[in-house]
């Protein structure tokens, strides 16, 4: 399956790259000091041109920091976007250093900013999942969750999907969301 209905929400997964799919609002997965880097962030700031780091340096200034588990917003630049949500993921350390509930707070907090921008659509990165070292299979676990209780509250958002890089990712977001279903189907 690829779409999860949460009432007239819609919580769906597909394969692809991030800044090729238009969204009001797209989630990166950034680092704290918010500088750019490789993997989505990179190709995000490629993409969508040297406005969107000149936005990150003119608003949050030369010392910037967004802590773990928290995301600032700019403009999209030539991105096919309204938004970029700069979300900081955890980097994995075995797990026990509150990994899932700050992993789980990135998505919260991008949700929360995108509904407070009026955003109706979303799109998310596997946030993590690259250089953090975030297991594929936990990760997308927290992720789906996450953003399914959102949708299941108020919120301006209607569809978000999630847009997976590689085969592996996408399989595991999509047994993830088979899981989910069932589980909410079962009550
Ligand atoms: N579209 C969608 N997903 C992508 C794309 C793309 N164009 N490119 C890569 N991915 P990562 P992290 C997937 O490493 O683990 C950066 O240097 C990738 O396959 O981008 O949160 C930042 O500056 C993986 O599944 O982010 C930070 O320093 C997922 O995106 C650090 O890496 C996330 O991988 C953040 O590490």
């Amino acid at each position: 399956m690829d779409e999860l209905r949460i009432g007239e929400r819609v919580l769906a997964i597909t394969r692809g790259d991030i800044t090729r799919i238009p969204a009001d609002a797209i989630v990166n997965a950034a680092n704290s000091a918010l500088v750019g880097g490789g993997g989505v962030d990179g190709a995000i700031h490629r993409a969508g041109g040297p406005a969107i780091m000149a936005e990150l340096r003119e608003r949050y200034g030369p010392h910037r920091h967004c802590p773990t588990g928290s995301a600032v917003v700019t403009g999209a630049g030539n991105l096919p976007a309204r938004w970029v949500i700069h979300a900081v993921g955890p980097i994995w350390r075995g797990g026990g250093a509150g990994e899932p509930e700050l992993l789980a707070s990135a998505y919260r907090t991008s949700c929360e900013l995108a509904s407070g921008l009026g955003a109706r659509t979303i799109t998310f990165p596997a946030i993590s999942t690259g250089v953090y070292g975030y297991p594929i299979e936990e990760a997308a676990r927290v992720a789906l969750a996450t953003v399914r209780e959102h949708l299941a509250g108020e919120t301006t958002l209607e569809r978000a999907t999630f847009v997976l890089f590689s085969a592996d990712s996408y399989e595991a977001f999509e047994r993830a969301l088979t899981e989910l279903a069932a589980g909410s189907a079962g009550g």
